[in-house]
């Protein structure tokens, strides 16, 4: 193996041998070492724009902005081409794809020989989380696309400053992706290159990722997904930590109180939205500021609390449903320099999404890049359409969202699209039980996603395609982790973080959404700060602790004590069939879930007989 050059900012020999090997399997036609540099970045989008894979925004609509479109076949995370490479099957567990990690080893060299062949290969460095912070870590992604360079660019740390933290002999977790479309001598490119063979590969034992024929998201910007959630769980396993599917927001009351919350829901319940909630009528003096949308990388404390960060510099977000009305914090975030893949182009070189406007444009460019009308029955921007974008430019962004410590946690929320059953919001009596609530959680499907309406499906912890080991044994590293906590938050005389659930999306008898939502979300982080203060009423029920109507603060709003009941009723029957769904978990989860958490369940069953 010839060592390939590299520029004198890079010191770390490892990383140079690394590069040269996966070169010389890859054979691209040209290396080059990213600095992150403005000047860097234009180049990429310039030529992005010249090749056709980027539509350059107007201007003055849309300073800095850009639009790709992606192949039809290449729009959405690859949940059955997403594979955990453990040691054994069982470390990998029920939820997850397994392979042999030496096999997969050999398919992935096939795979990737000359698979660069005509591209550049771009070394990319990057930082979760803020440079050199004790709870950052790195990553190196080669990639041969530079879509990846300038969205990397944006949702992490990326760039020169990442090899001073590096030195000569830093740690790295080495990512590897291809778009998999070698290029023979004078073959033209593609607007958007892959291949309909993808494969998403992770090896926690020795912390690799390695990405094959994809450009879209999750399966190639790889700090996110597959380093920061399913690879870094397995280092938080090993070393006491938590990585989590978890936006992080701080509320502060007109008192001046600040308690800081990481929630965690499935797709299409509105994290974003969440994160970014704006406070409404009747919360004059209250603040909400986002720290992250997406991920939390959460560390015990010597001091007894839980401190956590955003690993991330960005927001990857759904675009449709994002308005005016359900987001603005997020719409002005998109007023510049934003990367946006699948939706619509207007006549003006503007962008438009289904949600964005009550009124349709007459006319634009659909995601596909053919003509789009209001009558022509197709969706203009794909539901899977993206927005990246730096997180500073979140109007309600934190002023400690970089701060290298994190945030102290108060409470962790956990939350469902369930059109009965869960009440609007409950309070676990303790970890263990909260723990069991965050292991049961589930959402309904919604009908576009499975062709039918009102099938529950478990996600613990929203963590079903993102934990990168076997989800026994997490719920038991969660478990560890509040015995530790209860030990020093006693040592130090501290609350435990507090565990809710909550229920954004019950429906009534005609299936309309009983809970307004969005900003009146705040009425219930209220009474969430004030448990935590100690203050606020709650009464024992089979959901956990839950509020009665006087127990929450209406000012602002008109909403009923019957319209309170139609979201917190508390049905028998529905709680039997609840219980069942959570049976069934367990027992495909397997032997490796803990007997504290079974023990919950028959708690429940119990108590559940004899209310009834
Ligand atoms: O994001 C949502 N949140 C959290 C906001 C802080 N959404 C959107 C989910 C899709 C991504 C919600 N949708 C929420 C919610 O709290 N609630 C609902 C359901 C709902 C939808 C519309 C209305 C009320 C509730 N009302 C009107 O349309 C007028
Ligand atoms: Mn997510």
């Amino acid at each position: 193996m010839t060592p390939v050059n590299a520029p004198a900012f890079v010191r770390h020999t490892k990383l140079i041998e690394w590069v040269s090997q996966i070169a010389e399997l890859t054979q691209p036609d040209h290396i080059e070492w990213c600095d992150g540099s403005d000047v860097e970045n234009q180049r990429l989008l310039d030529l992005m724009v010249s090749k056709g894979t980027l539509v350059k925004l107007n201007e003055d609509k849309r300073p800095g902005s850009y639009l790709a479109r992606s192949s039809p076949s290449d729009v959405a995370r690859v949940e059955d081409r997403t594979y955990i490479c453990s040691e054994t099957k069982e470390d990998a567990g029920a939820t997850n794809n397994w392979a042999e990690p030496a096999e997969m080893r050999h398919t992935l060299n096939g795979l990737f020989k000359g698979c660069m062949k005509g591209r550049t290969l771009y070394v990319v460095p990057f930082s979760m989380g803020p440079l050199g912070s004790p709870i950052a870590h790195i990553g190196v992604e080669l990639t041969d696309s530079p879509y990846v360079v300038v969205n990397m660019r944006i949702m992490a740390r990326m760039g020169k400053a990442v090899y001073d933290v590096l030195g000569t002999d830093g740690e790295f977790i080495p990512c590897v992706h291809t778009v998999a479309s070698p290029l023979a001598a004078g073959q033209s490119d593609v607007a958007w290159p892959s291949n309909d063979t993808k494969y998403i590969v992770h090896f926690p034992q020795t912390r690799e990722i390695w990405s094959y024929g994809s450009g879209y998201g999750g399966n190639a910007l790889l700090g996110k997904k597959c380093l920061a959630l399913r690879i870094a769980s397995a280092m938080g396993r090993d070393q006491g930590w938590l990585a989590e599917h978890m936006l992080i927001l701080g509320v502060t009351n007109p008192k001046g109180e600040k308690h800081y919350v990481a929630a965690a829901f499935p797709s299409a319940c509105g994290k974003t939205n969440f994160a970014m909630l704006i406070p409404p009528a009747g919360y004059e003096g209250w603040k909400v500021e986002t720290v992250g949308d997406d991920i939390a990388w959460i560390k015990p404390n010597k001091d007894g609390r839980l401190y956590a960060i955003n690993p991330e510099a960005g927001f990857f977000g759904v675009a449709p449903g994002t308005s005016e009305k359900t987001n603005p914090n997020c719409m002005a975030t998109l007023h510049k320099e934003v990367i946006f893949t699948n939706v619509a182009l207007t006549d003006d070189g503007d962008v438009w999404w289904e949600g964005m406007s009550k009124e349709l444009p007459s006319h634009l460019i659909d995601w596909t890049g053919q003509d789009w009308t209001p009558d022509c029955g197709r969706k203009a921007a794909h539901p899977n359409a993206r927005f990246t974008v730096s997180a500073a430019q979140c109007p309600s962004i934190d002023a400690d969202w970089e701060n290298p410590a994190g945030v102290p946690i108060s409470a962790f929320i956990f939350g469902g699209r369930r059109a009965d059953t869960m009440p609007l919001v409950s309070e676990a009596p303790d970890w263990v039980n909260g723990v069991y609530k965050a292991a049961t959680m589930g959402s309904e499907t919604t009908a576009a996603a499975a062709g039918q309406q009102g099938v529950v499906r478990s996600d613990p912890f929203a963590m079903l395609p993102f934990c990168g080991y076997n989800m026994g044994d997490y719920f038991k590293h969660w478990l560890k982790i509040g015995e530790r906590l209860e030990a020093d938050a006693k040592a130090n005389g501290i609350a435990m973080p507090r565990i809710f659930q909550v229920n954004w999306f019950r429906r009534d008898a005609d299936g309309k959404f009983v809970w307004p939502g969005f900003g009146q979300n705040m009425r219930v982080l209220e009474w969430m700060i004030d448990r935590c203060e100690g203050r606020a009423n709650a009464t024992p029920s089979i959901a956990g602790l839950v509020p009665a109507y006087e127990d929450l603060h209406w000012q602002g709003l008109d909403f009923t004590k019957s319209q309170f009941e139609e979201v917190t009723r508390l049905n028998a029957q529905e709680w039997h069939r609840e219980l069942d769904y959570h049976q069934a978990l367990f027992e495909r989860l397997g032997d490796h879930v803990p007997a504290e958490i079974l023990a919950c369940h028959d708690a429940l069953e119990q108590s559940l007989d004899q209310a009834v």
